[in-house]
């Protein structure tokens, strides 16, 4: 049985429960304290954050590797392309998540400016959904994933506003068509 250390409101945190809903993976989960973490938290993961997933001993930190990790194991349904140019593609899209990222938590800071470097981020996103349906490509997956979290909760409590935004609200509407992806929708308005 897999362990995932999780935080409802832990955005990383999403990526491994949605990844584990869309392969229909059971897990138990052990939900943390983030204001109050246990001391044997960091006996996991030595910077003591979540996501840590587990199974029988062995240990995995880190969303983006713990997505991964999941493809690999559970490889049904793929949520990573076939074709290896666009499975890099998806990748580099992980891998440049920070770009999005950096000014979500800015403006969750309120600093100065970042508002409107979270739009231009937004613009760059929905830019780049303009002439693909998902992030990753053809068709949803580990892209769509990695992103979908900051999106929900930056809508529901940032009162980030994505009608402006045509290729981006279209893609929103299409995930939250996907019960694991509703799911956590419905987690993010219950926070
Ligand atoms: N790079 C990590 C980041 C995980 C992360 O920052 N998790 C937050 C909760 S959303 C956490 O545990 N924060 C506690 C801390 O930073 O001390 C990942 O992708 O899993």
């Amino acid at each position: 049985m897999l362990t995932l250390y999780d935080a409802p409101r832990c955005p990383y945190c999403a990526r491994a429960r949605i990844v584990l809903a869309e392969k229909d993976v059971e897990f138990e989960a052990v939900e943390i304290d983030l204001s109050d973490r246990p001391p044997w938290l960091y006996e996991k993961n030595a910077s003591g954050r979540v996501p840590v997933l587990e199974e029988d001993g062995w240990i995995l930190p880190e969303s983006a590797v713990i997505m991964e990790y999941l493809e690999e194991r559970y490889p049904e349904p793929a949520l990573l392309p076939a074709d290896p140019a666009e499975r890099a593609r998806a990748r580099l899209m992980i891998f440049r998540h920070d770009d999005f990222t950096r000014p979500y938590y800015a403006l969750r800071r309120g600093q100065d400016g970042a508002r409107e470097a979270l739009e231009a981020e937004l613009a760059a996103l929905d830019e780049a959904l303009t002439g693909r349906p998902w992030l990753g490509g053809a068709a949803y997956g580990l892209a769509d994933i990695a992103y979908l979290p900051w999106l929900l909760r930056a809508r529901e409590s940032l009162g980030v506003e994505l009608d402006g935004y045509e290729a981006l609200s279209g893609w929103l509407g299409r995930a939250l068509d996907r019960p694991a992806v509703a799911a956590e929708a419905a987690l993010v308005a219950a926070l």
